[in-house]
Order: C-alpha cells, then structure tokens, then sequence
C-alpha cells in the first residue's frame, strides 16, 4: 500500500439527545476522519476524539497536530507498507496520542482489507457472522426518563444496558432500575467517579447482580482496582485504564479487571486490540468492545474487530438510529429484533460512506500528497 494522498475531514453531528457521562456532557460529536487513497481505492478511518480532554487527554486540536505534523510525514517517508500490522511499528517513536495513531492505522485497514477484496471482519480474523449489541445510557436528570429510555432499548433488542452512575445517582438509581425491570442484562460504567473511600457503595452494588461495574476508581489506577475486586463479587471492566496490551497484562495480572472494555482508538488502533483480544482469551478474561458516540465509519470498523471470537459480551456498538437523525454512511448500522448487527461481508468496512453526506458534515478539510 503507498498512499498517493490522505485526506483529513472535521466533521461535526449533532445527537439525537446529550450525552450524560460523570466527566460532562455531550451534545454534538466534534471528530475528523481520515481518507487513505490509492488510484484504486479510499481508506476510512475515524478519530474518536472529542472536544474536549475530559476523558482522555487527547481532543480534535492536539489529534489533528499529530496526524499532520508527525505521523502523515512518517507514512509518507515510509513509502510501501505491505500489512497494517506494520503501522504500529512505523508510529512506535511517538508516545500515547493512541486515538491519533488509530485513526491513521484504522484507514490503512480498510484500504488493506478492499485490496485484498475481503471484509474488514476476515482481514482482521473474525470468525462471528453477526454481533451481539448492548446500549450505553447517560446519565438522566430525571428517573422517569432513564425507565423510558430502558424501557425503549429492551424493546429495540439491545442484549444488555450499560448505565452511568457517578455519586449521588448509583445505588438508587440500579435498585429502581432492578425493582422495575427485574434481572435484565445490567451493569454501570462510573467513568473514575470514585475512589476507596466508597468502598460501601460498591459493597451495595455488589447485591445487585450487575455483569460489572466499568472504570470505578481512577483513570490511570490499577493499583487501587485490585484493592477493590478482591472486595467484590462483582467482576470489574477497565475501561480508562488500559491504553495498549502491556497494560493488559499487568492488569490482569494483578487481579485489577476481570472483563476488559477494548475502545480500539484507546489501544492505538485495531492490531493492538487484536493483540489486547489475544491475551485476554489466553487468559480466560472475556472482552467486549467499547464505544466513543462514533459516525457510522468508527461503528463500523468496532463491528468489524467484535467479529473475533473473544468479544464474548455485548458491546456499545449500538445501531446508527441510537445516536443519529442521520448517519453518514449507506446502509446505516441496524440493530435486528434479536438485538444483533450482521457482521458486512462486502470489501473492507463494509459500509458505504455517502459523499453527500460527508460533505454535509465536513465542518473542514485538509490533503495532503506524497512529497
Ligand atoms: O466510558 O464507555 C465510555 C462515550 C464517550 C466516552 C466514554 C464512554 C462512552 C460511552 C458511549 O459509554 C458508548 C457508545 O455508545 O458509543
Ligand atoms: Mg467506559
């Protein structure tokens, strides 16, 4: 693969409803995409940051600074890259700034997976032909209207509701949950909202029957998360924590997760995730794949890598009608009665982007051609 150009687009979309999570609110998803192209054909890739470093500490600005002034003059310098897998390695100089890396390594799959004339889901090894999906829900002023949402969602299929809790909105809000919807799929996600301290909290959501409670403590802890497993039945996902497969291991070795939430822009693209899925199954922790309010083209390339068989959890993968009036891409992600998505078999993600609709999105945009 030698890109001839690649193109960065800023998109901004609006969703259907905020966002609630314990960092903040979302209203509109800021994020760019990133276009591979060969005379052949165009790789998609998305950067899954957001406007602000609220949940990690990478946003559009500093994403974009990266992929422009580092890593498309890395690719470019590098010339033919003959397996994405080797992206990793070409990027290995700069440190973190995973979401950047990803969404330049996530469009040199795409292209990889339409050369080769093969789904993004078989380049990358998935074996699943379609995947199970649960729905995440923010943060609700009123309990009423987190009951409807809930309510809604069982009745769209979603196999299990991700629900944010932060202090002061926990241990009621899942017992009302439980007392009216009895023992659905559940767990919580806090999003680093706590710490030891509230230890008893937890001790009260352990009873609830919850699948896990996602990132409790600190965004770069491992440490205090092991204190807190060994207290609780109820096993924990990190989330936040775990940026690439070293953190993986450690973590598991240390008793800190027993579940791990794989964000692929987190992890630095799709060959970690693929590696960070590989330890885990080896280690008998299931994974499921987490989301970032992605547009259709991220959603695709996370249905994509839930394809393999160790993303044995529903993720957040939910369907574009979760998020959007309208998506960008043809078709839109649905999400069957049964609450599963089709894994794509035509080339690459699979999904069309619309350039109609790219356009109408694109708030700006950059090329850049080989030098
Ligand atoms: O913690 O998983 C999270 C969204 C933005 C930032 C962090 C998180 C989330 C979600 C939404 O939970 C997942 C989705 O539906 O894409
Ligand atoms: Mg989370």
């Amino acid at each position: 693969m030698k890109a001839d150009k690649i193109v960065l687009r800023k998109m901004q979309l609006t969703l259907k409803a905020p966002f609630r999570t314990s960092f903040g609110t979302q209203t509109v998803r800021s994020f760019f995409l990133t276009e591979v192209h060969t005379k052949d054909h165009v790789g998609y890739g998305e950067c899954v940051v957001s406007a602000n470093p609220f949940y990690s500490e990478e946003t559009v600005g500093t994403a974009w600074h990266i992929v422009e002034d580092f890593l498309i003059p890395m690719i470019f310098e590098q010339g033919e890259i003959s397996h994405p897998d080797e992206i990793g390695r070409i990027f290995g100089p700069i440190r973190r700034n995973n979401m950047a890396k990803a969404a330049l390594e996530g469009a040199y799959w795409d292209l990889y997976a339409k050369q080769q004339g093969i789904s993004l889901a078989q380049a990358l090894g998935g074996t699943k032909e379609k995947i199970e999906v649960g729905v995440s829900i923010g943060i609700q002023e009123e309990i009423d209207d987190l009951y409807r949402l809930v309510e809604q969602f069982l009745e769209q299929g979603y196999r299990r509701m991700k629900i944010k809790i932060k202090p002061g909105k926990d241990v009621s809000v899942i017992r009302g949950l439980r007392q009216r919807f009895g023992d659905i799929p559940m767990m919580a996600d806090a999003n680093s909202a706590y710490t030891l301290d509230d230890v008893g909290i937890f001790e009260q959501l352990d009873e609830m029957n919850l699948m896990m409670i996602e990132q409790p403590l600190a965004h770069d802890d491992i440490f205090d998360h092991a204190k807190l497993q060994r207290q609780l039945k109820t096993p924990i996902c990190l989330d936040e924590s775990i940026h690439s497969c070293e953190d993986a291991r450690k973590a598991i070795e240390l008793g800190s997760t027993r579940i791990i939430n794989i964000k692929v822009g987190r992890v630095g693209g799709l060959s970690e995730a693929k590696r960070i899925h590989d330890l885990c199954r080896e280690h008998g922790v299931p994974v499921w794949c987490g989301g970032m309010l992605e547009s259709g083209i991220g959603r695709a390339h996370n249905i994509a890598i839930t394809s393999l068989p160790n993303f044995s959890l529903p993720g957040d993968t939910a369907g574009s009608s979760r998020y959007w009036q309208e998506d960008i891409i043809d078709p839109e992600v649905v999400v069957s009665p049964d609450g599963t998505i089709p894994v794509p078999a035509g080339p690459g993600i699979g999904y069309r982007p619309v350039p109609e609709l790219l356009d109408k999105y694109t708030t700006s945009k950059k090329e850049y051609a080989r030098g």
